[in-house]
C-alpha cells in the first residue's frame, strides 16, 4: 500500500467476484474494493470520483487482463502460426464475441474494433458518406451532440456537398419528436443521434427515432458512448443501423471501442483505412479486400487493450447491467433530492428521461473554480464545455461543472459533493 492509499480490506480474488455478485444484492462496498484507485487519498482525503462520463476507473481484473496479456500471451494476431499467436488471436476474437453478446448484435462480424466512439463515428462518416452522399443530400443530427457526432459530419458534408441539419433542443434539454419528424425529407440520407447526452444527461427515445427514420428508409447511427456503461443495450431491439461505444467509459482501457454496423450495410461500404489485415490480396494493379469485420480493421490493433476490454465486459455482465441501472437510478434520485431547490445553483438540463449526469452553474463562481475547490476536498468533477460547445451556446453559458455517476458511487459521495458545493458557496459569499 502506498502512502497515498487509505487502508481497506483487500479485494476478493476476481474468481470469487462472480459468485459473490450472484449470491448477494447489489453490494456497492464490495464493488468498490474491486477498484484499487478508489483507495487513493487525494490531498489527504478519500477520492470521490464523479467524472465517470469522462472516463471510468478500472477494476483489478481489467488491469490484470492487460498486464497478463503482455506477461503471457504477447504476439501479433491473425498472422503468427506459433502458440502465442494462436493465444493472442483467440483472446482478441474472444473479446469480439463478448462485445457481440453485450449489445446483442446478431453476428460477430458486425462488431468492428475501433479506437473508441470518435473513431467509430468517423469510420461511418468517411465510408458511408463516400458511398452515399451527393451534393444537396442531408445528414440529420440533434442540438445536443458531442463534437464527435458533429465534426465528422461537417467533414463529410464539406467533401461531398451535402448539408448538416440540426434538430433544436428545448429549454429542458430535450428534442421534440414532431420537430424531428419535420426535419426529415427525401434528401435525408442518415440520422445520427446521441443516446444519452454527456452535457445534459438527457436520454433520447432512440427506438422511436429509429422507427421514424426507417419509415422513410433512412439509416440511423446511435452514439452510445454514454448509454452503454449505464443500461442494458440491445442493438437489435433498438433497430439502429450503427452503434458506437468506448471501452474506457465501461471500466475498460482507453484506445479501444466498437462500431456495430448492420452486416448488409457494412458489406456495401468501402474500407475506411488501408493497410495490413484489411486485404485478401494486393498487387500494384488491384487490391481485394478482406471479409468483415477485418475489412475495417487496418493495421495492428490495440490487442492488449481489446483483451482487457473483454474482461471489463465480463465484469459488467457478472454484475448485470439491469442492476447497474437500478443502482444508478437511486443515486440520481438522491442527487435530485439534494440539488433540486438548492439555493444559488442552476442545473443545466431537466429532461424527463435522464441519466446520472449533473451539469450545473453556481451563482457568481466560474465552473473551473468550482471544480478546483472541489478537488481540494478530494472530489473529482469535470468543468468545461464537455466537447459540446453548441449545448453551452444553447443555454448561454461558457462552461458548466459536471458530476457524473458510475456503478461504484454511493449516496454518501453525493452527500460529500453537496457539502463541497456548500463550502464553495460559503467561500464566495
Ligand atoms: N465524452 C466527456 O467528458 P471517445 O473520446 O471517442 O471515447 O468518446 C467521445 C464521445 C462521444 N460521444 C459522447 C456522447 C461522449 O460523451 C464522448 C466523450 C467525454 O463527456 C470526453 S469529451
Amino acid at each position: 500500500m502506498s502512502a497515498n492509499q487509505a487502508p481497506i480490506s483487500a479485494p476478493l480474488p476476481a474468481s470469487n467476484a462472480g459468485e459473490r455478485r450472484r449470491a448477494n444484492a447489489y453490494d456497492v462496498e464490495a464493488i468498490r474494493r474491486d477498484f484499487p484507485i478508489l483507495r487513493e487519498l487525494i490531498h489527504g482525503k478519500p477520492l470521490v470520483y464523479l467524472d465517470n462520463a469522462n472516463t471510468t476507473q478500472k477494476p483489478e481484473l481489467v488491469i490484470e487482463a492487460e498486464a497478463g496479456f503482455y506477461r503471457h500471451d504477447c504476439s501479433n494476431i491473425h498472422r503468427a502460426v506459433y502458440l502465442l499467436g494462436e493465444r493472442a488471436t483467440e483472446a482478441y476474437e474472444g473479446a469480439r464475441r463478448k462485445a457481440q453478446a453485450f449489445i446483442n448484435a446478431a453476428h460477430e462480424y458486425e462488431i468492428i474494433f475501433t479506437r473508441g466512439t470518435t473513431e467509430a463515428i468517423n469510420l461511418v462518416a468517411s465510408s458511408f458518406s463516400r458511398m452515399t452522399l451527393q451534393p444537396g443530400d442531408e445528414v440529420l443530427i440533434t442540438g445536443m451532440e458531442h463534437h464527435s457526432n458533429i465534426v465528422p459530419w461537417q467533414l463529410a458534408c464539406e467533401s461531398t456537398g451535402a448539408k448538416l441539419r440540426v434538430v433544436p433542443i428545448t429549454n429542458e434539454g430535450e428534442i421534440v419528436l414532431e420537430d424531428f419528424e419535420r426535419s426529415m425529407n427525401a434528401r435525408t440520407k442518415l440520422v445520427s443521434v446521441v443516446h444519452v447526452s454527456n452535457a445534459l444527461g438527457t436520454i433520447n427515445p432512440v427506438k422511436t427515432i429509429v422507427e421514424m427514420a426507417h419509415n422513410r428508409g433512412i439509416p440511423v447511427l446511435v452514439d452510445g458512448a454514454q448509454s452503454t456503461p449505464h443500461q442494458p443495450i440491445d442493438v437489435q431491439a433498438l433497430g439502429c443501423d450503427f452503434f458506437a461505444l468506448s471501452s474506457h467509459k465501461m471500466y475498460g482501457p482507453t484506445g479501444i471501442g466498437v462500431l456495430y454496423g448492420r452486416g448488409e450495410l457494412l458489406e456495401k461500404m468501402p474500407p475506411y483505412q488501408g493497410g495490413g489485415d484489411m486485404i485478401s490480396s494486393v498487387t500494384f494493379e488491384k487490391t481485394l479486400y478482406n471479409d468483415l469485420p477485418y475489412k475495417f480493421e487496418a493495421g495492428t490493433p490495440n490487442i492488449a487493450g481489446t483483451v482487457a476490454f473483454g474482461a471489463a465486459i465480463d465484469y459488467l455482465t457478472t454484475i448485470g447491467m439491469d442492476r447497474v441501472a437500478a443502482h444508478e437510478a437511486t443515486l440520481l434520485e438522491h442527487a435530485r433530492r439534494l440539488f433540486d431547490g438548492m439555493k444559488g445553483i442552476r442545473i443545466i438540463g431537466a429532461a424527463r428521461e435522464r441519466g446520472g449526469v449533473f451539469s450545473f452553474m453556481l451563482d457568481g463562481v466560474h465552473p473551473h473554480d468550482v471544480a478546483t475547490l472541489l478537488d481540494a476536498e478530494g472530489i473529482a468533477v469535470r468543468a468545461g464545455h464537455h466537447c459540446a460547445q453548441p449545448v453551452m451556446d444553447r443555454f448561454g453559458v461558457p462552461a458548466t461543472t459536471r458530476a457524473s455517476f458510475g456503478l461504484y458511487n454511493t449516496t454518501a459521495e453525493i452527500d460529500a459533493l453537496a457539502d463541497g458545493i456548500e463550502k464553495v458557496k460559503e467561500m464566495f459569499r
